[in-house]
């Protein structure tokens, strides 16, 4: 590692500050709307919709007709809004476009959205008129939604994170358009079967959703392969297969105004479905070849939170979703006046992580090959366009992909890498001479090996701005994996701490700690968190304390019932859950919080007349298929959980847990019951975390290393409400150099 006096500046990002856990502003320009927690006496449009939605469906009297009833009565109203804001944001674009007002495109291979009905509801205001729909049924609305799938379309962080970022788009009112993929099969469900775990195919559009607007009018072609010709300012590429992109709107709604944002995923067909001269010859395999080979790209999303997949079809489909986007907002910014060379005044590009990252390159094809603008301009508007979010230091995660297989699917875009590469390592050579080293280490291209190109080089060289998720991350960043950039583009890195929004992760996560908040404070915390503040003026107040611990008791019955019914195991709600949930990795180290709890076992049993304070250890996530090790501790934690569970010398004082097929449904459940939130990665390894916000939101105590946004938190809430332990970064980095083994 470098050491700290290394130069690298970071800047903090206007939007954040060092101890921002949210991602809501204070204040926006939207005029507010009735707060969701007053019931209105009673919603007539929507009970009459409900009704008219429920008379059309096959088997009305079916909880799967009700639940469609009420999404489609929500998403009536939601087409209305989605139809004045896309009429509105042109005017706000427009009004403010004497300043520098841009149309943000988040650009993510992942979003994990969960269900949504709920959500509808609950931004609509409907969560009584719902019930009201429903009370001849005998079903209450929050037991209708658990039948509702969710969309899974993400690993884990990194797609919640984008999830989360568009709800705060339509809640602040910004204009922008989420753009992703539709993936026909989202993250596996997690089955534990003896104790190990199966992935099974997600099959989340079986039952189509009511949640997603095909528009077959907006379509783009995508073109694979084929060969360029001409010369320097004239190149020519002629695609080998050209596909369809198809839109399919995902919309989403604002709790607080009509604002709503949409999230745009892309579905691929072929051009030309059928070979007919092949189906003549009766070789149907190849009669169909465009098409399967279309449609592979819709299959599936990579299960891998970490490690580099290096599959032709994943560099496909990451080329498919830039292509169709940016023709996307390049169109709109045409229709609605602009210029392609005028584009970054009006239009922001963000990555998340390097998974869009030919968005560079597809931007400046499409400005030189379609638009004539020069190598200059082009690479100006890029570079104005494009900022770059990086979510890992482990370099093993880092994309890089084989110039052979980039230069056989996209032989323009390599065409355009090259040019920048040479352009780039020009200006480093005349600006630091005789340091080949870092002319190497900053080359768009890995010549080690089989020639690579590095997408995380390729991200940071063509954005305006590049941050990393947490303080302590964005300083590693610039102090580590990307130094080297640091000194060449001071000024680019910034700090963007993560943040959840506070809508989905305590109003309707949590709706009995909600309304404990509502009456003490108001309801300004919904919209803004910052507002939460306004709880210290109480925290002496006994009264409050009685309610806190009753809502958290609450919630630890119904999940302790859930648990029981779900997996036929009987946890008690007066013990401590102690809760780590999240991807299975050995770096966030859920083998150190299982050997804790056989120590513990150890000892009950030999002091088992101690006063040992009764816990229940919760444990939930999943391991990326290949990742054995993680496997390793998915079965230690379930074997361990049949004999710990059994051993009557415990006398039910200890108890642990784990929970399949976690996801965000089961986060929603969970985290409002937690009393411990387990943080415990090795300082300097996760960037950021999300959970941690989430949990301490629900009135979790933190344990935690000093780590990511934890560090962060610990400094909001005050160090001595969090339990810190374990070694700094610096400190982790210094025995690592000293050759450390675990073994
Ligand atoms: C890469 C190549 C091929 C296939 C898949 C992938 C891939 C997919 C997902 C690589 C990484 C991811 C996800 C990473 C992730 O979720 N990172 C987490 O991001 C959160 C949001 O910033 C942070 O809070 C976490 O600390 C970070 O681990």
């Amino acid at each position: 590692m470098p050491s700290s006096d290394d130069n690298a500046t970071l800047e903090t990002s206007p939007a954040a500050t060092s101890n921002q856990i949210s991602s809501t502003p204070a204040s926006t320009s939207m005029a507010p709307m009735p707060s969701t927690t007053t019931p209105t006496a009673s919603v007539p449009w929507f009970e009459t919709s409900f009704r008219n939605h429920l008379s059309q469906s096959a088997a009305p009297a079916s909880p799967q007709a009700w639940l469609r009833a009420c999404a489609a009565a929500c998403r009536e109203e939601l087409m209305r809004r989605w139809a004045r804001t896309q009429a509105n944001d042109r005017v706000h674009l427009s009004t403010l476009r004497a300043g520098d007002a841009r149309r943000v495109h988040y650009l993510s291979m992942e979003f994990l959205m969960g269900r949504a009905t709920g959500n509808a509801v609950a931004a609509l205001g409907l969560n009584d008129a719902a019930n009201r729909a429903l009370a001849s049924t005998g079903t209450s609305f929050a037991a209708l939604i658990e039948r509702e799938g969710d969309a899974a379309l993400g690993n884990g962080g990194l797609g919640r994170l984008a999830a989360c970022f568009l709800d705060s788009f339509a809640e602040l009112g910004l204009p922008a358009f989420g753009y992703g993929l539709r993936y026909q099969y989202g993250m596996f469900a997690q089955r534990i079967v003896d104790g190990q775990q199966n992935e099974v195919p997600d099959e989340w559009l079986r039952d189509r959703t009511p949640w997603e607007i095909a528009r077959p009018e907006l379509r783009y072609h995508v073109g694979f392969g084929g060969t360029v010709t001409g010369e320097a300012e004239h190149r020519q590429w002629t695609p080998a297969e050209v596909l369809n992109a198809q839109a399919y709107d995902f919309i989403v709604p604002s709790h607080h105004s009509d604002h709503v944002c949409t999230l745009r995923q892309w579905h691929a067909s072929a051009t030309q479905p059928i070979d007919f001269e092949a189906l003549s010859r009766g070789d149907h395999a190849a009669a169909a070849y465009a098409s399967t080979r279309a449609d592979s790209l819709n299959w599936v999303l990579y299960p891998d939170d970490s490690t580099q997949a290096g599959r032709e079809l994943r560099l496909r489909q990451e080329a498919f979703l830039v292509s169709a986007s940016v023709q996307d907002m390049m169109a709109r910014h045409l229709q609605e006046g602009g210029t392609a060379a005028n584009f970054a005044r009006r239009n922001a590009i963000h990555l998340n992580d390097t998974h869009p990252a030919l968005t560079p390159l597809e931007l400046m094809r499409l400005l030189l090959d379609d638009h004539g603008l020069t190598w200059d301009d082009a690479w100006r508007v890029t570079q104005a366009a494009c900022s770059y979010t990086n979510h890992t230091l482990m370099p093993e995660a880092l994309e890089t992909w084989p110039v052979s297989m980039f230069e056989a699917l996209l032989p323009r875009h390599l065409d355009i890498a090259y040019r920048i590469n040479a352009l780039i390592l020009k200006d480093v050579r005349s600006r630091f001479p005789n340091d080949e080293g870092l002319v190497q280490r900053v080359s768009l291209i890995d010549e080690q090996g089989d020639r690579r190109i590095r997408m995380a080089t390729l991200s940071i060289v063509a954005s305006r701005r590049v941050n990393g998720v947490s303080a302590l991350h964005s300083q590693l960043m610039v102090q580590t994996l990307f130094a080297d950039f640091a000194k060449l583009f001071p000024g680019r890195f910034f700090n963007v701490t993560n943040g959840v929004t506070p809508r989905r992760w305590l109003a309707q996560a949590n709706p009995a700690l909600s309304s404990v908040l509502d009456h003490r404070i108001g309801t300004a915390w919904r919209r803004d968190l910052k507002a939460i503040d306004a709880l210290k003026r109480h925290a002496n107040d006994p009264a409050l304390a009685r309610e806190l611990h009753a809502v958290k008791l609450k919630n630890k019955q119904a999940l302790a019932a859930w648990v029981r019914a779900r997996m036929g195991v009987e946890i008690l709600p007066d013990t401590l859950f102690d809760v780590q949930i999240k991807r299975i990795h050995e770096y966030k180290r859920q083998l150190m919080n299982l050997l804790h709890v056989v120590s513990r076992w150890q000892a009950m049993v030999a002091a088992p007349d101690a006063a040992w304070t009764p816990r229940t250890v919760i444990i939930g996530g999943k391991a990326a298929s290949a990742y054995r090790a993680a496997k390793q501790i998915i079965r230690l934690a379930n074997d361990m959980a049949k004999v710990i569970n059994h051993d009557p010398r415990l006398r039910g004082r200890l108890k642990l847990v784990f929970i399949p097929d976690y996801g965000v449904n089961v986060a929603e459940r969970v985290i409002p019951a937690a009393d411990l939130s387990e943080q415990i990665s090795t300082a300097g390894t996760e960037a950021s975390g999300t959970g941690n916000m989430k949990f301490a939101l629900n009135g979790a105590i933190t344990i935690g290393t000093w780590d990511g946004a934890n560090i962060e938190m610990a400094q909001a809430m005050g160090a001595e409400n969090m339990f810190v332990f374990g070694l700094r970064a610096d400190a982790v980095a210094r025995i690592k150099s000293r050759g450390y083994d675990a073994r």
